[in-house]
């Protein structure tokens, strides 16, 4: 399954799930003589019991068979971390990061047999500005789903909802971005039907090999607010014309929901109303699967954040996959979403690759996902050099390119330098990371009150506050009576004690606990191979969902804070 509804019913789109051949690579520019493996697609390649530590290069394998003459579209929505793609042999797209979504297009694929080859590499090398060995897995492998589409002469390449409240009345301003793959000059126009009505977007004429956008505002009388309690979608379905002809070349169908996101002074609302976040860190990680995580573990993994009473997910650290936030859009939970970077050292941000691999993940996460009505903050660069005059430069240019793309949503970091950051006054939304009782001895309240002045000194004065991260870890099944670090009873105390104090304070408007499931680090890079278990064990469920004691903890002061 690519989403939660049908993209695409004109354009032929075919899901390339199942099973690939596969092979490691012999040396690095190597390609296999055999496929020794047959792997599922998508999955991580830990999953097989021959690979579990396995970092290096992989080939991945398959025969396709392409129904007519087309423009031939690949569909990407995560390879893990490098991909290579191959059509027939020809080298065909390259793309970098496990957690963007990424099209490669062969222009005049002929009918037939064909055959597509994916060169995955997960390895740390000097190519790899974001992905290095941390405090969380970089799986290997094609790890989210992988379609194949017939496409036409020209395509809709993505579409961009933007909903608005004007006198009680909304509107939808809706912009989409065609493309013209064919060799000659065209004129086209786009129709969208939504919530029962039709509207054209107006006409443009493209050259050969050209883009652009043809936009529209209108009323959408009659259609109902999407919110946490209702989250109401719509199905956007828009179809590409060449100009005089009744049916669409291509089509392409989003689903929406209408709302508004602001901050006013210490408040962030939603259609107007105050929120309180009561939310959770989530890595996409789950015992045996890795973050190739099947969708029923998606629905499982809300299910359980639900139970809670959360309301809101943090994307930690990455943008996440589709299905998951398509499922927050259909069940109204929050979510921060966040560029792909954590703890990153002035020196790691001055990587020559660095700036060049944030603006692709930056862009692509934004464009892709512009559409989630879930998604209510845009973050990034977590616990980076944001303490530095250097560093702070870098968070300034990746602020600036998401407010040019998209300005209908706040954005923030999440911070960890305490009283040394430069950084409060870029953001919208202060968001603090504190470890009181667990990194250090400090009292949940003096050093939140310690951190809340510098804040407010340096720039954040009148913002809302978010507590983006706090917690303790505790080994699944590890009961003590003298409740010593790493017991279930110790990391229960300490989000009890910080939960008791955080949702009590009026200028905190979100609070987001480390983390909902413990999940795998690496041994590489760092001092993440002392955690036990080499995986960090703050999650309230270990890494096959099984609670700790801490989750009735949690309960019991989110359900009362989000009673209502
Ligand atoms: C940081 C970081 C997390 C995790 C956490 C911890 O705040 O943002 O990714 O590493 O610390 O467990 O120490």
């Amino acid at each position: 399954m690519i989403r939660m509804f049908e993209t695409h019913r004109v354009r032929k789109q075919q899901e390339l799930e199942g099973m690939w051949d596969f092979s490691p690579a012999a040396g690095k520019d190597a390609f296999p003589a055999a496929y020794g493996y047959r792997l599922p697609v998508p999955s991580c390649w830990e999953q097989h019991p021959e690979l579990l530590t396995y970092r290096g290069i992989g080939f991945y394998r398959k025969t396709i068979h392409v129904s007519r003459a087309c423009n031939l579209r690949l569909e990407f929505k995560g390879v893990s971390h490098t991909a290579d793609v191959y059509f027939d042999g020809r080298h065909a797209g390259h793309h970098y990061n496990a957690f963007t979504p990424f099209a490669v297009v062969i222009p005049g694929a002929t009918q037939g047999v064909h055959e597509l080859l994916v060169r995955v590499d997960n390895t740390f090398s000097a190519e790899s500005a974001l992905h290095i060995g941390n405090d969380y897995y970089t799986y290997g492998g094609i790890i989210r789903p992988v379609a194949m589409e017939e496409a036409a002469e020209a395509i809709i390449e993505r579409i961009e909802f933007l909903p608005a409240l004007h006198g009680g009345q909304w509107q939808a301003a809706i912009k989409a971005y065609i493309s013209n793959i064919s060799g000659a000059r065209k004129s086209f126009t786009v129709k969208v039907r939504l919530a029962g009505a039709e509207h054209e977007l107006g006409l443009i004429e493209l050259a050969a090999g050209q883009s652009g956008a043809v936009a529209k505002e209108f009323p959408c009388p009659g259609v109902k607010e999407w919110n946490s309690k209702k989250p109401e979608l719509y199905l956007l379905e828009a179809g590409l014309h060449e100009t005089g002809t009744a049916e669409p070349m291509d089509d392409l169908i989003e689903r929406v929901g209408f709302r508004t996101v602001q901050v006013k002074g210490r408040d962030i609302l939603l259609n107007g109303s105050p929120l309180k976040l009561a939310g959770f860190n989530r890595h996409e990680d789950f015992g045996i699967v890795g973050c190739a995580i099947p969708v029923q573990l998606m629905a499982k993994d809300l299910d359980l954040i639900m139970e809670t009473g959360a309301n809101s997910v943090r994307t930690s650290h990455y943008p996440n996959d589709e299905r998951f936030l398509d499922l927050c859009d259909e069940r109204g939970i929050l979510v921060w979403e966040e560029n792909h970077a954590r703890g990153l050292s002035l020196e790691q941000m001055r990587h020559p690759l660095f700036a060049g691999q944030c603006e692709d993940c930056i862009r692509e996460m934004v464009q892709n996902h512009f559409n989630h009505p879930s998604i209510i903050i845009w973050g990034i660069l977590n616990e980076c050099a944001s303490n530095t005059t250097e560093g702070r430069e870098m968070y300034r240019t990746q602020f600036a390119q998401i407010r040019a793309m998209d300005t209908s949503r706040p954005l923030t970091t999440a911070c960890c330098h305490h009283l040394e950051e430069l950084c409060h006054d870029l953001c919208d939304i202060v968001s603090l990371n504190i470890y009181s009782k667990w990194y250090s001895e400090n009292k949940v309240d003096e050093f939140y009150h310690l951190n809340l002045k510098y804040a407010e000194a340096t720039g954040g004065a009148g913002k809302p506050i978010i507590l983006s991260e706090f917690g303790a870890a505790a080994l699944y099944g590890f009961r003590d009576p003298a409740r010593v670090k790493w017991s279930e009873e110790r990391q229960a105390d300490i989000l009890d004690t910080s939960l008791e104090f955080y949702l009590g304070r009026e200028e905190i408007k979100g609070t987001y606990i480390w983390q909902f499931c413990d999940c795998r680090v690496t041994e590489e890079n760092g001092w993440f191979k002392t955690r036990p278990r080499t995986h960090n064990n703050k999650g309230v469920v270990d890494d096959y969902r099984r609670p700790k004691l801490s989750f009735e903890t949690v309960k019991k002061h989110y359900r009362k804070a989000t009673a209502g």
